[in-house]
């Protein structure tokens, strides 16, 4: 199969992807077998007796009650419903409990309108719409286990190349796993609408090798870097109500409410997925959210031209 979209559901990298893949082609092909006999006797019974005649005797013989008929149309649905529970129960419970390694990753993903928080609890990382995991590797598995928790209403995460797809419901953690074998970008989105931008709060995994996570980890656990060149804009920032809303370590930002930002040149995309991170993007994006992601629940901050674009520089050494 060639030019797959990057979220078909045909082609599982992950072992709930591949369960779920499996048992929805055994499922296609139990129906389509049921469809293909009852069209056939239909399409049969409809050119041997469709033909109106006026002699009767062409009619087929009229059966009155008969058991062995109704015990095989009673008997045979029973049994298919069956196989096919049985089928979905073995998958459910070989997701749903499979046992957490010791060596797993841990990972809470809360779902916020509209916009992803991602929390590595034991390596005391937070980061926003881009997660990194590693790859796993049957050695020494390195699955990753996700604890799905929401800020506001419902979401739903889903990257089906690697998983199922999960709500995430106020009050009531879900959790999925997931263990891809090989490394990649892998693209979601939220399933499960949850408001007006419900369509741009977008989903990316980066499936890393064990080098390229730990870098990766290691530069996240860093303090913000203090950029001497950009004090003008981090002034700005600290005396602007971004530090209600976003976090920066090592400054005077310690707000929750919006994306952490200390590392936010370490991400491809910024409000999910809505526009790439240059820049321009930005500076568009501090200027107007609105102009980028309509209904999003970032202000705009009237700033002027010249904190601005102190702002966005200093957003630029946030590597
Ligand atoms: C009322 C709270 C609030 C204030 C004040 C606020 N923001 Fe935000 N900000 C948000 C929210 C919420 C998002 C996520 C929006 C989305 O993706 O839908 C966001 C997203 C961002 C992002 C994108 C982050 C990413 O990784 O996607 C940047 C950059 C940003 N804000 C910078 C700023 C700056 C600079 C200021 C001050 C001039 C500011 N914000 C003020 C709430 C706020
Ligand atoms: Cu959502």
């Amino acid at each position: 199969m060639t030019a797959l979209s990057p979220t078909s559901i045909f082609n599982p990298t992950s072992t709930p992807a591949h369960s779920i893949f499996h048992l929805s082609i055994f499922v296609l092909v139990i129906t389509a077998l049921i469809f293909i006999v009852v069209a056939g006797l239909l399409t049969y019974a409809v050119i041997k007796f469709g033909q109106a005649t006026a002699d009767s005797s062409h009619e087929p013989p009229q059966v009155y009650g008969s058991t062995q008929i109704e015990l095989s149309w009673t008997i045979i649905p029973i049994l298919i419903v069956v196989v096919l529970y049985l089928a979905t129960a073995q998958v459910i419970h070989g997701i749903q409990d499979a046992p957490e390694p010791k060596t797993a990753l841990d990972v809470i993903a809360i779902g916020h309108q509209y916009w992803w928080e991602f929390r590595y609890p034991k390596l005391g990382i937070v980061t926003a719409n881009e997660l990194h995991i590693p790859v796993n590797e049957p050695a020494r598995p390195t699955p990753t286990f996700i604890q799905l928790l929401s800020a506001d209403t419902d979401h739903s995460f889903w990257i089906p190349e690697l998983g199922g797809k999960t709500d995430l419901i106020p009050n009531h953690p879900n959790k999925m796993w997931m263990d891809p074998p090989h490394a990649g970008i892998f693209l979601g989105q939220c399933a499960q609408y949850c408001g007006t931008q419900h369509a741009k709060m977008l989903l990316r995994v980066y499936v890393d090798s064990p080098d390229e996570f730990a870098g990766w980890v290691r530069n996240q656990q860093q303090p913000a870097v203090q950029d001497a060149s950009a004090t003008a804009g981090r002034e700005v920032f600290e005396h602007t109500a971004c530090i209600n809303c976003h976090t920066i370590t090592g400054t005077a930002a310690d707000g929750r409410f919006g994306p952490d930002l200390t590392h936010l040149m370490s991400r491809a995309t910024i409000a999910s997925g809505a526009a790439q991170n240059t820049p321009e993007d930005l500076r568009l994006w501090i200027q107007r959210p609105d102009a980028v992601k309509p209904g999003s629940l970032m202000p705009a901050m009237q700033l002027s031209n010249q904190d601005l674009d102190a702002i966005v520089s200093y957003m630029e050494t946030l590597r």
